[in-house]
């Protein structure tokens, strides 16, 4: 009969079940958010650094962007620059390649065998680049003059000899020989 136990009893064991209570909940707000930690941790460290964006790497050389002849920089008819290569076992393509100085250059790359990816001189252009995927990021060149371009991820037995060169053109120069709806890069014909 609990009406006649003391009434402090009786606010002990509400309040101890409160408690309880509270406790059980605290611990699975807890759980909740260590799982989330763990999951979202565990699925970011298998996706490349950037935006996702997939591309077919068995039709890379057939059709779509990453076609040889569409290789190299395009300036588009508002003016905006971006460079396409594609890396492989042990060169990038192409092996020279033209941006003017001072003006936002927008890289696209991808790779068809192992995991590349490349610095230019002593500037911030550095990306990976993945099979599968494209690799994607805008910089600009303040310094005109050639600059070297190594793999930087260790790709195989050919890796330390995998590098191309970048030529950071004046703008001016740069738009003289741009002509629209040609790819331009610096390798000698
Ligand atoms: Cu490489």
């Amino acid at each position: 009969m609990s009406a006649a136990l003391p009434p402090t009893h009786d606010a002990e064991a509400v309040a101890v079940a409160a408690e309880r209570r509270w406790a059980l909940i605290v611990a699975a707000i807890i759980a909740v958010l260590v799982l989330m930690m763990v999951v979202t941790g565990l699925h970011w460290a298998a996706m490349p650094p950037s935006r996702v964006e997939t591309v077919d790497i068995n039709t890379l050389h057939l059709k779509g962007e990453f076609v040889e002849s569409n290789l190299g920089t395009a300036v588009d008819d508002d003016g905006k620059v971006t460079v396409r290569l594609i890396a492989q076992q042990y060169s990038f393509q192409p092996q020279c390649i033209v941006v003017p100085a001072d003006t936002p250059v927008t890289f696209r790359g991808t790779a068809t065998d192992a995991i590349h990816g490349f610095i230019v001189g002593r500037t911030n252009a550095n990306t990976m680049l993945i099979p599968g995927f494209v690799a994607t990021f805008t910089t600009s060149f303040r310094t005109t003059g050639e600059q070297l371009m190594p793999c930087h991820e260790y790709c195989g037995t050919g890796h330390e000899a995998m590098w191309a060169r970048v030529q950071v053109l004046p703008r001016e120069e740069f738009l003289a020989r741009a002509q629209p709806g040609e790819r331009m890069s610096c390798v000698p014909r």
